[in-house]
């Protein structure tokens, strides 16, 4: 079984225990003993099955049951064998005592925190978390005790003066439960830690060393030797536009374009881009997808920059260093900015072209409320090749969630993943290409002298059709493609060796992602967590410049997040503790399946403070990200209730 599928069940074996211990006590309130008695061995059994599930979840990871370990099984354990030695004798002879529901109830409190706890709170388990569950419990285990055990009518100043001994218990039970709650509430209120250091050394002493801003850590003036400077002013407006397809859009657009202009470069070119704001209240910045470029060019506002507010201007520049396949978008409120358009698409080719031109087409995915578009057309774009000539299709998924393409007609290879050249990739056909949240993919074929099609998802028809010059036949059908099999990229292309040996990494970062109670920008919120706590909350990551830094990412949680670091590609090391056999692969941007554990490795060469997040902008936008820490580096810019 799939540890999201343990995850599943867990949570299903958990709920059933907590049905079974409440029935258990509401039928034997209700005197119905063979049921009560009945219902009480459900729920043994329930929780038994509980220990199961959580000891083979264990087996996938401790993140994946530390709470439950440390304190929901621990607790129910302790209420559960309380509940059946006072519970059980009584039950067995048919007789019904406060007592025994009390107890039985007070296990249905405890087999129902174990789940709120994982819920609300998760990993890792706090000491706030543990209190005031423990409180909360027993406050319903001495309510439960008040309301079944007092006479509703005593008359008042009868009995012994004084406290009885059950009295007493319950006095003291109130005072031991107000304090644990208090002190649980308590230190909820304590401030995370800032920063982790990965086992690393932690920050300079202050003075120690010179520190720079990441405002001067800005890109060249001027291309490589024979390079050009390309030029591009870019205007973020609000606009109704009507796609190539026809439909209207209101959107948020660069130049009033769906995607916003095409930059291209060749490498070694300086790219300038100037960006204004028209009218884009929220403002706007340009971020570089995946592109390494000096950290005051990377567009984080509130980390490299402010965000340019409606009537200002910011200028970029890089080098065009790096090939391949990239895109750009804004990084402020990147939701909805992002969804309601301000992207588009940045290649860089190589400065002489190989071999005689084909066909190189730029191939962006965007979904808006009404279209889902590639490039600016809805449906399928129809594209002439002459039979043998090498294609070249650049995918670029712009959206929050993973897309699925299939290439149907033709073999190909996929040479590049986010920009990067693959080791010998190897020719595949009747093969789905999962292509996660920001990512890009690069396929190239021959064209064959029948038609090719390029297929988006299950759904409508969205995709490309490639048409061989001359052909005169029928177009073809959209082809049944959903049981290909998917491309796993650990095992695609052929071994190289890698650059560094991971195992002496000099800091080693663990992130777990889950959802859970927390503060995102200043208000609690439903939040989506990394280590239990929303951006900004979420401890910065610190590096030195030259480091090389291991990260295992965790998901906790039963969505997809597509992980993304800023200004550097990280190497896939491993998937649920297995290593790929194939071709070493560098990416920006790697989807964490719910359950599953990746590890990724890179170099610290790009000093700056560079943002750490999940690629689906609502949970970006929900808390999901943090700043990895160049030490000696400082931002001007920290805004920290507006860094999205
Ligand atoms: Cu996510």
């Amino acid at each position: 079984m799939t540890t999201a599928g343990l995850i599943l069940l867990d949570h299903g074996v958990a709920l059933l225990g907590v049905a079974c211990w409440f029935a258990t006590g509401v039928t034997a309130a209700l005197r119905r003993h063979r049921l009560a008695g009945g219902l009480l061995v459900a729920a043994v059994l329930a929780t038994v099955a509980r220990v199961g599930t959580v000891a083979a979840l264990a087996g996938q990871g401790w993140w994946f049951v530390q709470e439950k370990v440390l304190l929901g099984l621990p607790l129910l354990g302790a209420a559960g064998l309380a509940a059946v030695l006072i519970a059980g004798p009584p039950l067995r002879a048919a007789r019904q005592t406060p007592g025994a529901v009390v107890a039985l109830l007070t296990a249905g409190y405890a087999a129902l925190a174990g789940p709120v706890v994982t819920f609300t709170a998760g990993y890792p388990l706090r000491w706030s978390t543990a209190l005031i569950a423990v409180s909360l419990v027993g406050a319903g285990a001495l309510l439960t005790a008040r309301v079944l055990t007092v006479p509703a009518a005593a008359p008042v100043g009868a009995g012994s003066p004084g406290l009885s001994r059950r009295g007493v218990l319950r006095l003291a039970g109130g005072v031991v439960t107000a304090g644990a709650g208090l002190t649980g509430v308590g230190l909820l209120f304590r401030d995370p830690r800032p920063v982790e250091t990965g086992g690393g050394p932690g920050p300079a002493a202050a003075g120690s060393r010179a520190t720079v801003s990441v405002a001067d850590l800005r890109g060249p003036r001027a291309p490589a030797p024979g390079g050009a400077v390309r030029r591009h002013t870019l205007t973020a407006r609000a606009a109704t536009v009507t796609l190539a397809s026809g439909t209207a859009v209101k959107a948020w657009t660069y130049d009033g374009k769906l995607p916003g202009p095409a930059i291209t470069a060749r490498q070694g070119d300086l790219i300038e881009v100037t960006l204004r704001n028209a009218d884009v209240e929220d403002g706007v910045t340009l971020h570089w997808h995946g592109y390494d470029v000096p950290c005051g060019e990377d567009g984080a506002p509130g980390a490299t920059q402010h965000a340019v507010a409606p009537g200002g201007e910011f200028v970029y520049r890089f080098r065009a260093d790096q090939l391949g396949t990239y895109w750009y978008h804004t990084h402020r409120a990147s939701h909805p900015g992002v969804r309601r358009g301000l992207y588009g698409t940045l290649v860089v080719t190589p400065r002489a072209a190989a071999g005689e031109p084909g066909l190189d087409l730029t191939v962006p995915v965007h979904t808006f409320d009404n279209a889902v578009v590639i490039g600016d057309r809805e449906g399928r774009t129809v594209h002439i090749a002459r039979p043998g000539a090498a294609v070249r299709l650049r995918l670029i998924n712009t959206d929050s969630a993973p897309h699925r393409f299939t290439l149907a007609g033709a073999t190909y290879r996929l040479v590049a993943v986010d920009g990067r050249d693959l080791n010998r990739p190897g020719e595949i056909r009747q093969t789905g290409l999962r292509l996660p949240a920001g990512g890009r993919y690069d396929v190239v074929l021959t064209m064959p002298d029948t038609p090719v099609t390029l297929n988006l998802d299950a759904g409508d028809g969205t995709g490309l059709l490639l048409r061989p010059a001359g052909h005169t036949g029928p177009d073809p059908a959209r082809p049944d493609t959903s049981r290909w099999p998917e491309l796993d990229l650990l095992h695609y292309g052929e071994p190289a060796p890698w650059p560094f040996d991971v195992r002496a990494a000099d800091r080693h970062f663990t992130l777990v992602l889950d959802r859970a109670l927390a503060m995102v920008d200043g208000g609690p919120a439903y939040a989506q967590t990394v280590v239990g706590r929303g951006h900004p909350s979420v401890p910065d990551q610190l590096v030195a410049e030259g480091d090389l830094v291991r990260c295992t990412v965790v998901n906790r949680s039963l969505e997809t997040h597509p992980w993304h670091l800023h200004g550097h590609p990280v190497l896939l090391v491993s998937r649920d503790g297995r290593r790929g056999s194939g071709s070493p692969v560098w990416v920006d941007t790697f989807d964490v399946r719910p359950g599953e554990v990746w590890e990724v490795a890179f170099r610290a060469g790009n000093p700056g403070i560079w943002m750490n997040h999940c690629h689906n902008l609502p949970h970006q936008e929900q808390g999901m990200m943090l700043r990895l820490v160049y030490d000696g580096v400082r931002t001007p810019f920290a805004d920290p209730d507006h860094t999205h």
